[in-house]
């Protein structure tokens, strides 16, 4: 055998013990997936929502890690959670004014504390907390009363299991775990709570993996998993946060802090961008969880231009809350929210339904396109007029999008130039909308 041919069944050797081989099976997703992913692109905008026991400290939800607080001691913190004034309703409700369709709830993150009636483990929210209720329970059967679907976040790090062994990057000796476990039993007690997660609480639109990162080369037994998953609920969508393109068993891709393609966060240092439906996550402040002193609220012109651009990108926009300790989501933050729906209720047309327009994004802007209507979001363009590149389609009309007043527009070599009237210029997004001949 020639040495070339034996270095590269050692690497597959080597690679399929990391979980990282080629994918030996072939996924094929059901018609009831195809659909999910279908509506998902359809869908847009969700709702992200980070909560867990560790709002209690008002730090984050790495404030275990960051502060390096041993396991014993965390574990007092749920018997100081008691939201009281969680109200479902209320949450679903802000959602829909909004105008997200899902939401994507964490039921367990990485201080592996679950945020429903697990019976495998009693480190859950109905077991040690003073509260004493299954919000997940809660949350999953209001969804499914007012038509918003519901994913599940899910930490595969997990910073209080003896079994996640050997450690990875995070939650250090500092946790005070045994200098021993069995990775494999830890797989086997998150598939099985994963089960729960999938069998207890309705149709699932999707589980939202996170952490894998932590142990980039370890055998995470994805295809067990997402076998797993795909048999419980086949139109479940599988999406994992690993900063890199999708692994075989996947159904979207996503994007954290980032436009598709983009790294100005360091996340995305290893990610290609695949073919698969994409979401694009970001923070409505500056934190995932509750944050007390996080005051670096997002404007309203920055989230609805986030929004428009991750679909110019093809891609759903997913917009993180951190509710408080007691249940309740910051004002400011239900205020914001409230302005997007209210821009949705006008400008939904140009952003529903859609896919990325002809155009790549541009320093102007982006376009989206939904049949013969392509629509170009001015975002940062403020001349009267604006010569764009033509994609070979010729325009039959064009008109201001909000109040159909027509604009004047004249295709030649040079690509396709609008005349916006200045008084129709918005500084949030000036929409117009191109019928195609
Ligand atoms: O560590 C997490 C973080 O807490 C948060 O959940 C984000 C959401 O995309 N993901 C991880 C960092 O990549």
């Amino acid at each position: 055998m020639k040495p070339i041919v034996i270095a590269s069944i050692s690497l597959l050797l080597l690679l399929s013990t990391t979980g990282l081989a080629p994918a030996q099976w072939k996924y094929q997703p059901t018609a009831e997936n195809l659909k999910t992913r279908e509506w998902f692109q359809d869908a847009k905008f969700g709702l992200f929502i980070h909560w867990g026991v560790y709002s209690v400290l008002g730090d984050g939800e790495w404030v275990m890690n960051q502060q390096q607080i041993p396991i014993d001691t965390y574990e007092k913190i749920p018997s100081f959670f008691n939201p009281t004034e969680f109200d479902a309703t209320a949450w679903v409700q802000m959602a829909k004014a909004a105008g997200m369709k899902y939401i994507t709830i964490t039921s367990k993150h990485h201080d592996g504390f679950a945020m429903w009636n697990s019976k495998v483990s009693d480190y859950n929210i109905v077991k040690r907390t003073p509260y004493g209720k299954d919000v997940l329970k809660l949350l999953a059967d209001e969804c499914r009363k007012e038509g918003i679907k519901l994913f599940f976040y899910h930490s595969q790090l997990d910073w209080h299991n003896p079994d996640y062994y050997p450690r990875g990057n995070t939650g250090g000796s500092w946790t005070g775990r045994p200098e021993s476990g069995d990775m494999n039993k830890y797989l086997d007690y998150m598939d099985t709570q994963l089960s729960e997660l999938l069998t207890n609480y309705g149709d699932i639109a999707g589980i939202w993996f996170d952490g894998m990162w932590d142990k980039k080369d370890a055998d995470w037994r994805l295809e067990k998993t997402y076998k797993l998953i795909h048999k419980l609920q086949p139109g479940a969508l599988i999406g994992s946060n690993h900063h890199r393109a999708p692994y075989e068993g996947e159904d979207f891709q996503m994007f954290e802090k980032d436009l598709p393609g983009h790294n100005t966060t360091g996340f995305s240092d290893e990610q290609v961008v695949g073919a698969l439906p994409k979401e694009t996550c970001e923070t409505i402040n500056n934190s995932w969880g509750f944050n007390l002193k996080d005051n670096r609220h997002k404007g309203k012109r920055e989230l609805i231009q986030y929004l428009v651009k991750a679909a110019g990108y093809g891609a759903n926009f997913l917009l993180n809350v951190g509710p408080m300790p007691n249940g309740k989501i910051q004002p400011e933050h239900i205020a914001s929210l409230k302005e997007m729906g209210d821009w949705l209720n006008v400008y939904g047309e140009t952003i529903y339904g859609t896919r990325g327009g002809p155009l790549t994004a541009r320093d102007w802007g982006v376009t989206t396109q939904k049949g013969n209507t392509v629509y170009v979001h001015l975002l940062n363009w403020f001349d009267e007029s604006i010569t764009i590149p033509s994609w070979g389609k010729k325009i039959k009309s064009a008109a201001i999008f909000s109040d159909k007043t027509p604009v004047k527009f004249l295709e030649n070599e040079y690509g396709i130039t609008l005349k916006i009237p200045k008084a129709k210029m918005d500084e949030v997004d000036t929409v117009i909308a191109l019928t195609l001949k």
